[in-house]
């Protein structure tokens, strides 16, 4: 049985998603393989409008992972509403949008549309972007903030019907991590997913100037697992403590492997995300799900929801 709790009493088939940014609307990935197989399908960020992003280059590959600065690139969510989503309905995908803005308000208008929209019914959840650090002076970056943070959660969740659970996503740029997942939780989060990018940067040795048009840019891939394991265990912990309610966690950061997945569960995430891996293996989502699926079972677990945090031990 690999069914997980998604909150919000919604259940998904598999725990296995796509990772916010990495593909898009879907069209791409549906060419390899069918995105109605995942557990859920995470599209790019969507704010109000559209928006054509940063300056070019807006990628480097470095030898732990890839840096972007891509700037919230996207379609704007009537545009998204009237094509991506309702093509996402088609194929029997179950999406759960990624959502963005510049303001609480921009929050709360991009979830009020979406849930006015005509294929709502194919959405099993909302992922809020509080955390994109490819803004200017990072001024964007909600999940600094304890408080502003909790602003955003609680507008979105007032727009959203009760099922449809609310997943905070997390910046690992932050002193306190726990701090911040309390906060969107008390704010009415039914769940956190971690982590965005790392913020990096690299340097161009022949121009001698940063490589990006964005100068900084967020690091994502296999450097950055061991940061995601360690958001996910340290906050699955301060559940356990009950210093925070309990809510489902999504882990993602550089899982290319069905045994990067299962560390990300054994350190208390009841779903995966599968992002920069797609780049070299379009198929990565549903490849790390079946390798997931033999490690569980060579490992006797019957439901995948017994391995989700037990490397607490408890
Ligand atoms: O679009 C981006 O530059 C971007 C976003 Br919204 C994000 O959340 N994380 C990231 O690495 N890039």
């Amino acid at each position: 049985d690999l069914s997980t709790d998604l909150g919000a009493g919604r259940r998904l088939p598999n725990p296995l998603m796509t990772a916010s940014g990495c593909a898009a609307n879907g069209k791409e990935l549906h060419r390899f393989f069918d995105v109605a197989d995942l557990g859920a399908f995470v599209t790019k960020s969507v704010m109000a409008d559209p928006r054509s992003g940063r300056g070019t280059p807006r990628m480097a590959e470095t030898p732990s992972g890839m840096l972007n600065s891509i700037g919230l690139q996207g379609p704007g969510i009537d545009a998204f509403v009237d094509e991506d989503l309702p093509w996402l309905k088609s194929v029997g995908a179950r999406v759960l949008p990624s959502i963005a803005g510049s303001s609480s308000t921009e929050y709360a208008h991009v979830a009020a549309t979406l849930r006015a929209s005509r294929a709502f019914d194919a959405v099993v959840g909302v992922e809020v972007n509080i955390s994109c650090p490819n803004v200017a002076n990072r001024g964007l970056v909600f999940a600094c903030d304890p408080l502003a943070s909790a602003k955003v959660i609680a507008l979105v969740r007032e727009q959203l019907p009760r099922d449809i659970p609310v997943y905070a996503k997390l910046s690992p740029d932050v002193t306190d991590i726990t701090a911040i997942a309390a906060a969107c939780v008390e704010a009415g989060a039914d769940g956190l997913t971690m982590i965005n990018t790392l913020l990096g940067m690299v340097i161009d040795t022949d121009r001698m100037r940063p490589q990006l048009g964005g100068v900084t840019g967020g690091l994502s891939g296999p450097g950055i697992r061991p940061v995601a394991v360690r958001a996910v265990w340290q906050v699955r912990q301060a559940m356990f403590e009950g210093r925070m309610p309990t809510v489902p966690i999504i882990g993602v950061g550089g899982v290319r492997t069905g045994h990067d997945a299962l560390e990300l569960v054994a350190a208390g995430a009841s779903a995966i995300q599968v992002g920069t891996a797609v780049f070299n293996d379009p198929s990565a989502p549903v490849r790390v799900l079946r390798e997931l699926c033999e490690l569980l079972e060579a490992k006797g677990f019957e439901r995948f929801a017994d391995a989700v945090a037990v490397a607490h031990g408890r």
